[in-house]
């Protein structure tokens, strides 16, 4: 079903009409899913539909001029062009719509994603590369309008990258950097600030990114009045435009529903995009919805008569289908009978979908019957469960919910028995979860060889005249050892290039690297992370920086959305191994100290969050991360750069591991969990308590995502019976969290002989200065007062009341 991406210039009419032919059978097969989609969802077997309908033909063109190696980030009206690319056939669209857990059915995202939503495969089985040159890519999509906006970015710079810096390995990413990432975005999307945001971006950065708006009027219910400045988003671009000497965007405007001009426009953007690295943005108009926005109301309630009217007198494909037959490509009876074969070709498709859909989950209900009845037969119950597998059986196409209900329920009434049928029913649904839910909850993280908690650890190795430096010097040598060791290894942030970072841990680094390998970007923090995203998407291993820990806010939304759930939405087709570099926790005022911890370790789960104490421990996650496939926070110590620590002689080979903690002080009356700057306070602190005749144990965490897989927090627990976690962010954040991992998860609970506790900053940001810190933030006194405060109640001859 692939389109040729002939131009109609070099080829003979009967070229041209069987191409032109080819691609109508192709529009008519997506608006026929559609059609048929909405009636699926409307009947109850899928939840929401949402289609392409109205915007085929523009995708036809892009489909075209899109080449293997070129990278797709769109959203859910492309199911044309993923159609007119080969990598969405008719039954997969319906399995998407279905939600069908096996990925080989549904590839987009094994039933994860609502349909629309659209992925190809960069991964094997081992989650090892594809080579990614030899297809045609579509990034993952999600559903936040403009959310496809800062990861597009990443991906045309990749081809910058590829192109100008050599030594790297392209092999299976880049043919000298002549791929092509093509955005698409709706109208009324173009409103959301990650818009402006890349637009401005790619401008600045020169890649090759074509930028695709498909208009149709209206957002939803909300017209474009309502939307744009003057209606027209090419037009309030226009300023973007390039002119001789002074670089920018080709802009081109063209009809939605007008074949040849967008074939043409399609070829001319590509050239300039492919060839110059210059950014385009096309501007189709005129689209229309046949069916309105989603399966979610209906377009009747807020468009016009007249609205309605041109819509069905503009729609894209029966203006193709005029055109097809004034230009002698078909005749009316010819295309009637194109697509009544269209018809039968996609109901076929549905029905083999549903049947494939429905095959296995008939098969579990058929299990869970055949052990509903056994468990029945000795039953002083009997007739409840066999009313349940009854139930069960009566239930023509099963989901596992119903399946699972009707089992467990049945447990309830055979739990005080003793029989080899309970025993069976209890085998059965043990183990019918455990097949099962890896189907819904697989590839969070890393699955693969790679994944960083395999990496091993390596500890810093000094020389016996080993210097004690400014930290910052630690830093920025073991980055010059990543830069030397890994040709695909690059940094990026405000600041950090030309200045080498606002605290120099890359000083001079630009100059020995270049501008491409170490550059200086704007302020825009969502598409910095936008960068990463995309170039760790096509073989490179991008570092982030994020200026200070307060602005990730901007770029948290992309964090937690696409970054964070990309490996669990493609259930591990596709990956972004990203690295992003920020420095936190305390320094001065509000948006200079911040430690919003828990907020990061809850929006971002999908993504490693590591908090070194010091530069070394950041250092050695940097080479541990770029042995491994993951993305990461890393959060240095926004006060640390200066302090001084003695400098490894074994740069860029030593690794901190990923999830594990360390025992920083031994002690045996009361355990101390902190990380970050908090931690160097507590270990001062433990020695003031030594000297009132408290033995403090302080265990440094380090990766707050993943948490203590060795638990060897709760050996700690057992040993001093006692447990406080001293954490910067507000009452409940992170410290909560800490708690949680330790009380339940570890069941350190059995082991307190006092209350567990939290001593945590105040719930307002931090105030400036140093007294703002003192008033702020867990002091030195806080956490002595605190832990004698605890020492005193079990103790309270010992220690007598400090207050
Ligand atoms: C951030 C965000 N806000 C709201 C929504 C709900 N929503 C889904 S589609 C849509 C309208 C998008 O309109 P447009 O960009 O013009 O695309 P179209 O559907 O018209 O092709 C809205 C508001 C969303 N998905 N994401
Ligand atoms: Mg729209």
């Amino acid at each position: 079903m692939n389109s040729s991406s002939k131009t109609t210039k070099d080829i003979t009419f009967e070229d041209f009409k069987t191409e032109v032919l080819n691609d109508y059978k192709i529009a008519v097969t997506s608006r026929e899913c559609s059609l048929l989609g909405r009636r699926e969802v409307l009947t109850g077997k899928a939840k929401f539909g949402i289609f392409g309908d109205g915007k085929e033909v523009p995708q036809l063109a892009m489909a075209k001029a899109f080449k293997n190696g070129d990278f797709r980030s769109g959203y859910y009206r492309d199911q044309t062009f993923m159609m007119a690319i080969g990598a969405l056939n008719i039954q997969q669209f319906f399995a998407g719509l279905y939600g069908h857990t096996d990925i080989t059915e549904e590839p987009m995202s094994a039933g994860r994603q609502m349909g629309g939503h659209f992925a190809t495969h960069s991964l094997n089985e081992d989650g090892s590369w594809k080579n990614l040159i030899q297809q045609k890519n579509s990034s993952a999509d999600i559903s936040p309008t403009a959310g496809q906006m800062p990861r597009l970015l990443g991906l045309a710079q990749a081809s910058k990258i590829y192109r100008e810096v050599k030594g790297i390995d392209s092999e299976k990413f880049s043919v000298n950097g002549n791929e092509i990432a093509w955005g698409t975005i709706g109208n009324a999307s173009t409103s959301e600030g990650l818009f402006f945001e890349t637009i401005n971006a790619a401008g600045v950065l020169q890649v090759p990114m074509v930028m695709n708006v498909w208009d149709d009027e209206y957002g939803i219910s909300v017209h474009a009045k309502h939307q744009t400045t003057k209606e027209n988003i090419s037009e309030i671009l226009k300023g973007f435009q390039r002119e001789e000497g002074v670089n920018g965007y080709e802009i081109f405007r063209v009809k939605g529903w007008d074949y040849p001009s967008l074939v043409d426009t399609y070829q001319r953007a590509a050239t300039v995009a492919r060839k110059e690295h210059c950014p385009v943005l096309i501007h189709v108009n005129e689209l229309t919805q046949p069916q309105g926005h989603s399966t979610s109301g209906s377009h009747e309630r807020y468009k016009s008569k007249d609205r309605l009217a041109w819509e069905v007198e503009f729609d894209c494909m029966s203006k193709m289908r005029q055109w097809m037959i004034e230009n002698n490509i078909f005749t009316d009876e010819e295309a009637n009978a194109i697509e009544k074969d269209i018809k039968k070709l996609v109901r076929k498709g549905k029905q083999d979908a549903w049947a494939a859909f429905v095959k296995p989950l008939k098969k579990e209900q058929a299990e869970a019957i055949a052990v509903l009845k056994a468990a029945a037969i000795n039953s002083s119950n009997k007739a409840f469960i066999e009313k349940l597998a009854n139930e069960l059986e009566s239930i023509k196409e099963p989901i596992r919910k119903e399946i699972l209900i009707a089992t467990r329920k049945a447990l309830r009434y055979v739990t005080a028995e003793n029989s080899v049928s309970k025993t069976d029913l209890i085998n059965w649904i043990t183990s019918y979860k455990a097949k099962i839910q890896p189907k819904y909850s697989a590839n969070l993280y890393s699955e693969s060889a790679l994944q960083a908690a395999n990496v091993n650890t390596v500890t810093p190795e000094y020389t016996t005249d080993a210097k004690l430096v400014d930290a910052r010097l630690i830093m920025r040598d073991n980055f010059d050892a990543i830069f030397t060791k890994y040709p695909e290894s690059l940094i990026f942030g405000e600041d950090a290039g030309h200045i080498g970072d606002v605290n120099q841990g890359l000083e001079g680094m630009q100059e020995k690297y270049g501008e491409l390998r170490v550059s200086d970007t704007g302020i825009r923090e969502a598409t910095i992370l936008g960068q990463g995203i995309g170039m760790a998407m096509r073989g490179l291993r991008p570092i982030a920086e994020i200026q200070y820990l307060d602005y990730i806010l901007y770029a948290l939304q992309i964090m937690s959305d696409d970054l964070a759930t990309l490996q669990y939405r493609t259930n591990g087709k596709q990956k972004a191994p990203l690295i992003i570099r920020t420095r936190g926790h305390r320094l001065e005022g509000i948006w200079h100290s911040g430690s919003q911890m828990g907020g990061l370790i809850h929006l971002l789960r999908g993504i490693h969050i590591l908090v070194p104490r010091n530069m070394t421990k950041a250092a050695g996650f940097y080479n541990t991360l770029l042995e491994g496939d993951e993305p990461a926070v890393v959060v240095e110590c926004l006060n640390g750069y200066r302090l001084k620590e003695k400098m490894p002689s074994n740069l860029g080979e030593f690794k901190t591991p990923i999830g594990v903690t360390e025992t920083v002080k031994e002690g045996t009356d009361i355990t101390l969990v902190s990380y970050g700057s908090t931690l160097r306070i507590v270990e001062e602190t433990a020695k003031e308590l030594a000297q009132v005749g408290i033995d403090a144990e302080v265990i440094d965490i380090q990766s707050l995502l993943p948490f203590d897989i060795n638990h060897d927090i709760v050996k700690s627990v057992q040993k001093t019976n006692r447990l406080l976690v001293i954490d910067e962010d507000v009452p409940g954040g992170a410290s909560a969290y800490i708690l949680q991992e330790i009380v339940e998860k570890q069941d350190g609970y059995r082991f307190l002989d006092s209350k567990p506790q939290t001593l945590t900053a105040k719930e307002h940001r931090p105030a400036y200065g140093t007294d703002g810190d003192y008033f702020s933030k867990p002091s030195a006194e806080d956490i002595f007062e605190k832990v004698y405060d605890m020492m005193h109640e079990a103790n309270p001859s010992k220690f007598p009341s400090l207050f």
